[in-house]
């Protein structure tokens, strides 16, 4: 690769610990370090106290407090993931060379990491039927393609991918152009991750969000960590663990994964225990479950908390309804069924239920080992049901949290780019129309991808991400993009979709401008409900030809809808957009007015104070979780082992390292769970023995619809007859199973067959 140089992510790799047995600590420091004492340090400290948000995490910070203070003021509240973001965005641009000289056959050899490191795009470029390579094109022929590509299919044809990235202002003017077109095909990435939550979190109380704010989390004295890597992912929340682990607290975490972060955690903002200390304790109890079997290991919790005594009965008759149903699926559900699901005894459940009930109050937090399953909603509407059970809700320091991933991708669902759009968004958005919205349902993101292969979608807008890359079964992925006549991807950098996801007509690649760059104001709402603003900035990439992202779409709706019902060349001006969205989004009333007042706040009507539900009721709506039947198939299933050939079955979970963003990897290896490189599978030591293979071994991983060749194991801490891969290099792997509910995908729980 000769393109990639200076490569300012290169100052981040930080060294290998000798011993890698806690998460953060000196390596973070030194990658701090390193990182701003780089040549680009100047640049990257200047985006760092840039008032805006934070682009990695939806954990949020930043924005009008500066660069490095969260919503309450603290400082120090930025962590290594974030410079990781922001060293990527400040490559310089793809050299031309690139893409005039190399065959798309020969971009697509390239990795996720060597894509990103490309540099950042700068131009606009098309690739034309046909053609093996993308060209450059001026803006005039974009606008005019996009139209027409919009314009000359049924509404039912067309459709939009987004990632959240984007702004809030972005996001609102996709859904309305689209919503005005009389399409409601709005997929977006958090089909692939949240979905379950919101779903599940809507039907029990009535709102599909984090219930606390960041202040309310500081008064908890006990947390349940479920299915995340925080440490990694979510490194700001490590610093509220540790604290509550100071006041004495208790942090109960269930992973099949013995995470390092979440056993000891080194953070910067305790630097001398960081450093000297070997970092701060975390988990007080850790429980290793079968992948998949949460929704067991919840109901053993109520089974043991009902069985001590310990349910909040008068809350419950007062403040639910359907508890009748769950307290009798709690006594009929014998132990052994639980267990037998969950793998955990009956003494770790109800360990684990009695330190539960000692606590004051209680947070629920998760993220996608939840939500990444075939009962993904099931497994959300278990802990809320164990929440409510237990009295933890809507009061201070307890309530259900899930732990949202994109930057703003909570922003993306409150400006109604969703298949499920609320009825009082739906209302205004009519009166704003002046007629009706269509009825029709949308696609989600897996909907997409199944229309497109059948040929059912003629034109797709991609507001970022990487729709190719982040889809089970990546040989269905790729088809159906090529069966799109037009897929316009908007980007900051290029990745291995817009390579690989290339349409049969025309391909367009957009060069928009990140968060920081952006030349003027947006805003975006972190999983927390707190709402920032950015404020305007500019690009290092002089002599570049992007575009704002609100530039672009308004320009579109414009072109698509002239200036009736309302003035669409307007939203070129971003107050205008805010505007609209202060009438139109219900909690999003303090909009109105934040241009003046750069007052930032919080989304209205999501944190509950009292148990008091926006439901019909008001009541909480408890429901059964039915146990997951999680057996797996046998070899034979994947065409069987040869008779002296060693192999087994394992339940694969797909999950990030520590060193990539999504589909974009930064760096190989990952060091706190001793994985050297990304072709290499995690296995429990006693399976391997029980095999037959060894440490180290190369093997064949083989999916139900893939397999990838010479994957190195690495014998780690993971429950026995799981095992753990890198995403996105394991979607070749898997058939694409989906949660029916919310149409998220199984990626956690993939079968496969690892043979010699
Ligand atoms: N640095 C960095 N930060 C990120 C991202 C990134 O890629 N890099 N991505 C962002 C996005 S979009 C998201 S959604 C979040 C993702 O954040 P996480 O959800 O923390 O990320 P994952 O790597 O998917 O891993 C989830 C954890 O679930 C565990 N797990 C797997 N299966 C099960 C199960 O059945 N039960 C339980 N209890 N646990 C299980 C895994 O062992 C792993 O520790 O992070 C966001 N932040
Ligand atoms: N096997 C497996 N698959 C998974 C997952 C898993 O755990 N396992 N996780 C799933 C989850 S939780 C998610 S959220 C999805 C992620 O899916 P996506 O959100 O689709 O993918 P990303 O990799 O985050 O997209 C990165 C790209 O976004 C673009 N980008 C970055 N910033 C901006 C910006 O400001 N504007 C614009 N327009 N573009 C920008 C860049 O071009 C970058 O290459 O993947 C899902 N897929
Ligand atoms: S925790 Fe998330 S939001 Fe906070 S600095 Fe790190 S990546 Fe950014
Ligand atoms: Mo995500």
């Amino acid at each position: 690769m000769a393109s990639a140089d200076p490569d300012p992510t290169h100052a981040l790799e930080p060294p290998a610990p000798e011993d890698a047995t806690s998460g953060g600590g000196w390596p973070l420091i030194d990658g701090w370090a390193r990182a701003t004492l780089s040549p680009t340090g100047p640049r990257l400290w200047q985006a760092l106290t840039h008032k805006s948000a934070c682009l990695s995490c939806a954990w949020g910070t930043g924005g009008q407090n500066g660069g490095f203070r969260d919503e309450l003021g603290e400082p120090l509240q930025r962590c290594l993931k974030s410079v990781e973001a922001i060293g990527a965005e400040l490559q310089p641009a793809v050299p031309q060379a690139v893409f005039a000289g190399r065959t798309l056959a020969a971009l697509q050899q390239f990795t996720s990491a060597e894509c990103d490191r490309l540099g950042r795009l700068d131009r606009p470029l098309i690739r034309r039927a046909g053609s093996d390579h993308y060209e450059p094109i001026g803006w005039e022929e974009v606008h005019a393609l996009t139209a027409e590509a919009f314009r000359s299919h049924p509404p039912e044809r067309v459709a939009s991918y987004s990632s959240g990235r984007s702004s809030n202002e972005a996001a609102y003017l996709l859904q309305l152009l689209l919503r005005a077109l009389g399409c409601n095909n709005l997929a977006d990435c958090s089909d692939l991750c949240h979905a379950p939550s919101t779903l599940g979190l809507s039907r029990v109380f009535g709102s599909g969000t984090s219930m606390l704010n960041l202040e309310s989390l500081q008064h908890a004295d006990g947390v349940v960590l479920v299915g995340s890597n925080a440490p990694a992912n979510h490194p700001r929340l490590m610093n509220e663990l540790i604290r509550l682990r100071e006041r004495g607290g208790t942090v109960i975490v269930i992973n099949p994964v013995l995470e390092a972060g979440l056993l000891k955690f080194g953070s910067p903002a305790f630097p001398i225990r960081s450093m000297l200390g070997g970092g701060s304790e975390i988990a007080s109890l850790f429980l290793q479950p079968i992948p998949g079997s949460d929704t067991a290991v919840f109901l053993g919790i109520q089974k043991a908390l009902l069985e001590r005594g310990a349910v909040a009965w008068e809350f419950l008759k007062a403040h639910s309804e359907g508890w009748q149903e769950l307290i009798a699926q709690i006594e009929t559900t014998p132990w052994e069924a639980i267990t037998a699901c969950c793998g955990l005894s009956r003494e770790e459940l109800e360990h684990t239920a009695a330190r539960l009930a000692a606590c004051r109050a209680v947070v629920f937090a998760w993220a996608m080992g939840i939500t990444h399953h075939a009962n993904g909603t099931g497994n959300v509407q278990a802990i809320a049901n164990t929440a409510v059970l237990s009295g933890n809700v809507a009061r201070p320091g307890a309530g259900t949290m899930p732990i949202r991933g994109h930057s703003n991708v909570q922003g993306f669902g409150s400006m109604g780019v969703t298949v499920h759009l609320r009825e009082p968004m739906r209302l205004a958005l009519e009166q704003l129309l002046g007629r009706p919205l269509s009825r029709t349902p949308g696609y989600d993101t897996r909907a997409l991808i199944e229309a497109a292969e059948r040929g059912e979608v003629d034109t797709l807008l991609c507001l970022g991400g990487n729709l190719f890359g982040a889809n089970p079964h990546s040989a269905q992925a790729r088809r159906a993009l090529g069966r799109i006549d037009t897929v316009v991807y908007l980007a900051t950098k290029p990745n291995t979709g817009h390579f690989h996801g290339l349409a049969a007509r025309n391909t367009l690649l957009l060069p928009v401008f990140n968060r920081f760059e952006t030349p003027h104001r947006t805003t975006v709402e972190s999983g927390n409900n707190w709402v920032r603003l950015n404020e305007p900035g500019s690009t290092h990439l002089r002599g570049g030809d992007l575009i704002s992202e609100v530039a672009f779409l308004a320009e579109l709706a414009h072109r698509l809808h002239g200036d009736t019902p309302i003035d669409w060349r307007r939203l070129q001006d971003p107050v205008y957009v805010r505007e609209l969205i202060a009438r139109t989004v219900p909690g999003y009333e303090a909009m109105a007015g934040i241009d003046a007042s750069k007052r930032e706040f919080e989304v209205s009507g999501r944190v509950f104070h009292e148990p008091r539900f926006p439901t019909a009721t008001g009541r909480a709506r408890l429901a059964v979780t039915p146990l997951p039947d999680l057996r797996l198939p046998g070899p034979e299933h994947f065409g069987g082992l040869a008779p002296e050939e060693r192999g087994l079955v394992l339940s694969l979970i797909t999950a990030r390292s520590y060193g990539q963003h999504n589909t974009v990897v930064y760096k190989q290896g990952d060091q706190y769970r001793g994985m050297p490189h990304r072709h290499t599978l995690m296995i429990n030591p006693e399976d391997l023995a029980a095999s037959g293979l060894a440490a180290h071994q190369r093997v064949t991983v083989q999916g139900e619809e893939g397999s990838l060749e010479g994957i190195e194991l690495i014998p780690g801490s993971i429950r026995r007859g799981a095992a753990l891969m890198f995403y996105p290099e394991a979607n070749v792997l898997m058939r694409p199973v989906k949660d029916l509910e919310s149409g998220t995908p199984a990626f956690k729980r993939v079968p496969v067959l690892v043979r010699a």
